[in-house]
């Protein structure tokens, strides 16, 4: 490492009130302890999605005994990033964080290390060229996200033969699901003559913003007939426009999602929901398992992928009560 970045790194940790330990490489080590007191910052608590996975965080940590440090940065990159500050100032022993964009939270994973703690991503990435797994943080736990699009994209070229007018509604400008959503989807429909995305916009992973763009993309193009979403929430948001503009979604328009929340996996069994790749947020278990892999001194992978389902008008009904 060049002098002037270990600098740099020594005068974030004096910034922050941190004792003055420089990681020149690599991470830095968690001693092996029965509890810990560890860090938890969500990007926001709008949606059932979130409400899960804060949920079984708590859970776990309250199991083993650990104490939380919870922050919710209400839907702000910026508020998350003072966030971790935060919990670089209090000393967590470890971090969980899920970050809400790819780019501003990279820096904040950076200035943790630097502060010696160690860091754990959950459900969402940062930017693997400002970041990097093993070095800057210990892993990245989630779904992979890219799959999970070309899973939409592959289902859809199937149902359709690949005759398709397509609305897709992206999720959180600059976070890497919707980044690798939409990469996913789009290489999967990319060789179809008869498969067109008319328009793309983001809804911010969001129901009502999800409704207020469907609405004005419908009457742009009313000849739509389907709706990829990249979540649960802006789905159900396109249902609400699609039923206020005449049309039945599900029949009219198709309609197709991921995440797999109970609301949405009933839609499905409704039929107004017609295909949906799921993304689970019940992280506790893994993430608290996967900490105490690292104080032990266990190699821990790059990354490490949840296995997703999926919800069809086949076994909807039959997987509702599994769905979070
Ligand atoms: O799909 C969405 C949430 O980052 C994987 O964020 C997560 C996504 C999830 O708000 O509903």
């Amino acid at each position: 490492m060049k002098r002037k970045t270990a600098v740099s790194l020594i005068l974030a940790a004096a910034a922050v009130g941190a004792p003055v330990i420089a990681y020149a490489q690599g991470l830095p080590k968690l001693a092996q302890k029965k509890t810990y007191k560890v860090g938890f910052a969500q990007t926001e608590s709008n949606n059932p999605w979130r409400l899960a996975q804060t949920k079984s965080m708590q859970d776990e940590a309250k199991r083993l005994g650990h104490q939380l440090v919870y922050t919710d940065a209400a839907g702000s990159a910026a508020k998350q990033v003072s966030d971790v500050d935060s919990m670089i100032a209090q000393r967590v022993d470890a971090i969980f964080l899920a970050p809400r964009e790819e780019k501003p939270l990279a820096a904040a994973v950076k200035k943790a290390r630097a502060a010696g703690i160690p860091v754990i991503l959950l459900d969402r990435n940062v930017d693997q060229k400002l970041a990097k797994a093993g070095t800057d943080y210990v892993t990245f736990i989630g779904s992979d996200f890219i799959e999970e699009g070309r899973r939409v994209g592959e289902w859809l070229v199937k149902k359709t033969n690949g005759q398709a007018k397509i609305i897709q509604l992206e999720g959180t400008t600059g976070s890497s699901p919707a980044n690798d959503r939409r990469t996913g989807f789009e290489n999967a429909i990319k060789g179809q003559a008869g498969m067109k995305i008319l328009a793309s916009q983001t809804g911010d992973f969001a129901r009502d913003k999800g409704r207020q763009v469907m609405q004005t993309l419908l009457q742009a193009h009313p000849d739509v007939n389907v709706v990829y979403a990249h979540n649960d929430e802006m789905a159900i948001g396109a249902i609400a426009a699609l039923e206020a503009a005449g049309k039945k979604p599900g029949k009219d328009v198709m309609v197709l999602s991921i995440d797999g929340g109970r609301e949405a996996v009933q839609l499905v069994a409704d039929g107004k929901i017609n295909y949906i790749v799921e993304c689970n947020p019940k992280f506790g278990p893994k993430a608290f398992e996967t900490l105490a892999a690292y104080a032990a001194g266990k190699k821990i992978p790059a990354k490490i992928i949840n296995p997703d389902r999926e919800f069809t008008a086949e076994n909807a009904k039959q997987l509702l009560s599994s769905a979070y």
